[in-house]
């Protein structure tokens, strides 16, 4: 049907395709959702406007529309605070769900503005140690309507250094704090957060963009029942559509809820909701709880070559889906490895590292993960080639040709959901 109406955006699309049979994905902020949540994204729910909420929209015609929002709300509160996820989650909070957002960083802003006035103080990770732009970087609009006080990676362990986290907050008295990553390969400890939050009366927002299909699949802690709102993209380890869902306390849903819509968005995507729903079903079940102990084992895996080969990793090793490897012993920076990798087969992103000496455009390391290769239905045996060719590639980078036939040989045999 494509090809006919646009022959050139069909060839586009399907170079795409080939491109990502034939690449090892180690991107890990991406995945590859099944057939029906694609199949969804293009249904006849495309073309329509449901301004509002289920059962107070704006228009009439709502009736399956608002069935399948609510499905999909229900479906994210079974799967992050139903039985499977039993213990404190289920401490007494009523939570509610707003499954609207068009993406992570509207999301977030949203809840900023929602909870805070203006000019309020909020805390975060710093952008260079892990964080995100829109936890208060400068040039994002949350750095720009907000103060942003940044935490720090302790320089010793790369970790997060919870006594220095409470006395920044003790000090700065932020009105908000988040815990929640785009770059940081250990566990969090929601409960030490919350704890340092109601020292000082601040709200705590569980940013689990990353890791909410770790959480779903009890492979990382929950930030219920510890957080104030929690926000996850819907797209990279939960494997759905490009999306976003809020989960908040009733009590403030009045103040979070009208920042999405009416405050930033008009109708919201009702195909990217219904494919929500499908992915959030999708995660519920016993094979994904596999799927994400599998990709925590292919990260570990991945780790412990590269530790092998001499690669440095950030904090020694991953407890989740990525490794951020410092590439300074191997005499290379992260762009020029990013663009080897990438002539070999392998697509990667530089990174920065915590105390990074190098410019963000070409920082010292790259950050590897493992939810796109660890859905082909990749494991540990092609972890162990995978580093050994990241290892070669970068050593040597007149090998990329030859191991990208390699890497294409290997991907014939893992194609794609
Ligand atoms: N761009 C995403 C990531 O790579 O982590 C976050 O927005």
């Amino acid at each position: 049907m494509i090809k006919k109406a646009d022959p050139k955006i069909a060839e586009l699309i399907k170079k795409e395709e080939e491109h990502h049979q034939n690449i090892i994905n180690l991107i890990a902020s991406e995945n590859y959702p099944s057939q029906a949540v694609r199949e969804i994204l293009s249904s006849i729910l495309v073309m329509k406007y449901s301004e509002g909420r289920p059962g107070h929209r704006y228009y009439g015609g709502m009736k399956n529309i608002d069935d399948i929002e609510e499905l999909a709300e229900k479906r994210a509160l079974d799967l992050f605070l139903g039985k499977n996820q039993a213990g404190p989650a289920s401490s007494g909070v009523n939570w509610v769900v707003n499954v609207q957002p068009l993406s992570g960083s509207p999301a977030n802003y949203a809840i900023l503005r929602g909870l805070l006035n203006p000019g309020d103080t909020i805390m975060s990770l710093a952008l260079a140690h892990g964080g995100h732009l829109s936890h208060g970087a400068h040039i994002s609009l949350s750095g720009k309507d907000f103060k942003t006080v940044n935490y720090f990676l302790d320089q010793k362990s790369e970790t997060l250094d919870y006594e220095a986290v409470e006395s920044l907050a003790k000090k700065e008295k932020p009105k908000l704090i988040i815990a929640g990553y785009s770059a940081y390969p250990r566990k969090i400890d929601f409960k030490r957060f919350r704890e340092i939050a109601d020292s000082v009366q601040a709200y705590l927002l569980a940013d689990i963009a990353h890791i909410s299909g770790l959480i779903a699949g009890g492979v990382h802690p929950s930030p219920f029942p510890f957080a104030d709102v929690v926000m996850t993209t819907t797209h990279k380890t939960l494997r759905g559509p490009r999306g976003a869902i809020i989960i908040c306390k009733e009590e403030l849903k009045d103040k979070i809820f009208p920042m999405i819509f009416p405050g930033l968005q008009g109708g919201p995507h009702n195909h990217t909701i219904a494919a929500i729903a499908v992915a959030l079903k999708e995660a519920s079940t016993a094979a994904f709880r596999k799927y994400s102990e599998q990709i925590v084992k292919n990260a570990q895996t991945l780790a412990e070559e590269l530790k092998k080969n001499g690669f440095r990793l950030v904090s020694g090793g991953t407890d989740n889906h990525l490794v951020l490897v410092d590439l300074t012993s191997k005499g290379v920076g992260g762009l020029e490895a990013q663009e080897i990798l990438e002539k070999s087969g392998i697509v990667v992103n530089k990174n920065m590292i915590p105390y990074d000496t190098r410019s963000p455009k070409d920082p010292s390391g790259i950050r590897l993960g493992t939810p796109a290769i660890t859905t082909r239905g990749m494991k540990e045996k092609e972890m162990k080639l995978i580093a050994g060719w990241i290892n070669e590639a970068l050593n040597d980078p007149i090998k990329a040709e030859t191991i990208r036939k390699n890497v294409q040989k290997l991907c014939k045999r893992f194609p794609l959901p």
